[in-house]
């Protein structure tokens, strides 16, 4: 078993993902993927129908409403652990995961259980950001790596593999985080059960189509989940 499927959540990605699957199979062309979109009004789930019609790699999770980034990794983490996959990536659909780092992923994935993208080390970065957002994923990291006490420099990325047995030794019913706490929540839980985790470098970019969907309310709420990880999990 060794077959790899890349999970996008989409709202309102119409502009971004089919030129991002293309992307995706001109460096991993057996990989599958599985969008999940919750019912994005822009045409998404229609040009990724057109596109499943000729592309069987290429499958689809229909959500009635937005129901957040949280939820429809651990629907597609569900739909990826009944079929036969041992490689599961989180992948942005917007660009900000340039898939043209997937091979280091999958490099350094060898000897890993878990492999998170990461901006804060040497090769990894960020473009067109503002100094404040700047600050405020750094300080992010640095907040969470303190407080749960994690070897990682990058803590809120979205572009991670996981191996099989991560997810289906975490607990994923257990979670509890939306927004950003998630992916702290994710490498936490699988750090606490003594998964290997790696880091490796990416170059986040800044979305080119489509809209911002960052908000206050996501980022306070990372700033509180951060200690009921600590003395919870
Ligand atoms: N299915 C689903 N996908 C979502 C939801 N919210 C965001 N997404 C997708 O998740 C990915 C990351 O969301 P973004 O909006 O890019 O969040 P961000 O990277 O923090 O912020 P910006 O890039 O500045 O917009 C994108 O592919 C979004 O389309 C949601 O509620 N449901
Ligand atoms: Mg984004």
């Amino acid at each position: 078993m060794n077959s790899t499927l890349v999970i996008l959540p989409t709202y309102n990605e119409a502009g971004n993902i089919v030129r991002i699957i293309g992307k995706i199979h001109e460096v991993a062309p057996d990989f599958s993927i599985l969008v999940v979109d919750d019912n994005s009004g822009d045409g998404t789930a229609e040009a990724v129908q057109e596109l499943m019609a000729r592309d069987k790699r290429v499958n689809m999770m229909q959500r009635p409403g937005k129901l957040g980034l949280g939820t429809a990794y651990l629907a597609g983490f569900k739909w990826a652990l009944q079929r036969d996959f041992e490689f599961i990536f989180e992948m942005d659909a917007d660009f900000s995961h340039n898939p043209a780092h997937i091979p280091g992923f999958m490099e350094a994935a060898k000897d890993a259980d878990l492999v998170l993208g990461s901006r804060y080390i040497p090769g990894g970065g960020v473009t067109n950001w503002s100094f404040i957002r700047r600050v405020i994923s750094r300080g992010g990291s640095l907040y969470s790596r303190t407080i749960l006490r994690m070897p990682y420099h990058d803590l809120t990325g979205g572009f991670k593999v996981f191996r099989r047995r991560v997810l289906e030794g975490i607990g994923l019913e257990k979670v509890f985080s939306e927004g950003y706490s998630f992916q702290i929540e994710l490498t936490y839980r699988a750090w606490k059960k003594g998964f290997r985790i790696v880091e490796t470098p990416i170059i986040f970019e800044e979305r080119q189509e489509g809209a911002s969907k960052m908000s206050r309310k996501i980022f306070l709420e990372a700033v509180i989940r951060v200690w009921q990880l600590r003395f919870k999990v």
